[in-house]
């Protein structure tokens, strides 16, 4: 494993420049390859050294592209993020997986940059970055990999290719050649959902018909604790405008505010439903008090007392709780029409920050993903057996009630998506959210 990436790559990156026109052409990017496993082609790992060239006269930033490494998983089950750059030193990229259904490709791994990767300045090569793909101790055969190459050194290699940010599989081409034989497109979908939260307030008509904000009392979470409307307001972000729910406390049961919005319409059973959601684990304001175990979450469900109960959660505990102490974990969790849990899927680490999340509930069970990786899989058991609501919460499991000080918590919601029996994969629900961007769509119901 090369650890080299993170220094000498930033090193190599200038500034952000804005570019001034669309740069965007199938060779502006040549990648360079070195197979750092090479003496193991038929082992449990494969091991990419990979460089970008920015062939252009220009910089680009690198969060507008995306790298694709495309495999055979020859029957096993890939490990789609390369687990060492979960290290904290490398934040500047990220690393999800999707199928397709081409020659020499039944997968791929896609590297993301986020902001903090800067831009390529023109001409300018990046350091390489270490891709590593695991299957879980099962020796895979790499030399049917359409990506694959046995060379030592790095050498311009076309089969990994560069594409733009949240582009089709195959789409955006910004350099190298994908596969042939044809990716499988995204399926299409017949009725869909979407609210961008582009509202002024949660005052706005547009946004009542929709959705409804709760101000009744009663759980879950503290006893005495309020349901308040004005925990929930409409901010922007850059051009960006977002949904904000706040939960406060004064350590105290009367002092403490939760925040809820529900879909008014309960229509949503099988299909994909996604959000773009920001935890936060730092308060907005005053201190934070780790005795506040308290709730941020995305989820589905029907009413509680109906005899078809069901639900899916996304639930992130950013001070820990649920017997995890203090540690920030992230609760993904199904229940049956007997309020039977499933299995137990906690991810103990932070998840400050912006995440997709896309769930698909089909009559086969629910998949969880976070930012394309598929992370639970609970059993039809727990599929949807009637329509459900979309819900989003902030709540206080108990309170640090020895600290008096007022303190306020929140999540941040940039848009929600459902698509109606069918399920995008995390790249196909980001590509239809920018196609509905750009056509100025900042809400859609054509759900029945
Ligand atoms: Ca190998
Ligand atoms: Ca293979
Ligand atoms: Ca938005």
């Amino acid at each position: 494993m090369k650890t080299i990436w993170k220094q000498s790559l930033l090193a190599a990156m200038s500034l952000v420049v804005p570019l001034s026109e669309s740069l965007a052409g199938t060779t502006d990017f040549t990648v360079q390859y070195q197979n750092y496993n090479a003496a193991g082609p038929n082992d449990d790992i494969i091991e990419a050294g990979i460089q970008l060239r920015n062939n252009t006269g220009a910089a680009i930033p690198l969060s507008g592209v995306v790298v694709r490494y495309w495999f055979t998983k020859n029957g096993a089950t890939p490990t789609p993020a390369c687990w060492w750059w979960n290290a904290p030193d490398c934040s500047a990229i990220s690393l999800t997986s999707g199928s397709v259904s081409a020659t020499g490709a039944d997968h791929y791994v896609e590297i993301r940059f986020n902001g903090a990767a800067g831009s390529l300045a023109a001409g300018a090569t990046t350091a390489p970055i270490d891709l590593g793909i695991t299957f879980g101790g099962v020796a895979v055969n790499e030399t049917d990999d359409y990506s694959y190459g046995n060379q030592t050194t790095a050498a311009n290699w076309s089969r990994i290719t560069v594409h733009d940010a949240g582009s089709a599989p195959t789409g955006g081409l910004r350099g190298g050649t994908p596969p042939s034989g044809g990716t499988t497109p995204p399926p299409s979908v017949s009725a869909e959902f979407f609210d961008d939260f582009t509202y002024n307030g949660p005052g706005d008509a547009a946004f009542t018909n929709l959705w409804t904000v709760r101000t009744y009392a009663g759980g879950p979470g503290v006893s005495g604790a309020t349901w308040s409307a004005s925990n929930v307001s409409m901010v922007s972000e850059g051009s960006d405008r977002l949904m904000r729910l706040q939960a406060s406390t004064n350590g105290s049961a009367a002092g403490t505010s939760h925040s809820e919005v529900i879909s008014r319409a309960q229509k949503f059973k099988f299909g994909t439903y996604a959000t773009r959601i920001k935890f936060r684990d730092a308060p907005l304001s005053g201190p934070r008090v780790y005795g506040d175990k308290y709730v941020e979450t995305f989820f589905a469900l029907t009413p509680y007392n109906s005899a078809s109960y069901s639900e899916q959660d996304y639930e992130y505990l950013p001070n820990g709780g649920w017997g995890q102490g203090n540690t920030s974990t992230m609760f993904l969790t199904s229940f049956d029409k007997n309020k039977a849990a499933s299995p137990e899927r906690k991810l103990n680490y932070s998840h400050d920050g912006w995440h997709t999340l896309v769930l698909h509930a089909s009559p086969s069970g629910n998949i969880y993903h976070i930012d394309g990786v598929e992370l639970a899989n609970h059993t039809s058991q727990f599929s949807p057996i009637i329509n459900q609501f979309l819900d989003f919460q902030m709540w206080f499991i108990e309170l640090g009630t020895t600290n008096g000080t007022p303190r306020t918590y929140f999540e941040e919601v940039d848009w929600v998506y459902f698509a109606k029996d069918t399920y995008l994969n995390t790249n196909a629900v980001n590509a239809t959210v920018t196609s509905l961007r750009n056509a100025s769509v900042p809400r859609k119901d054509t759900v029945p």
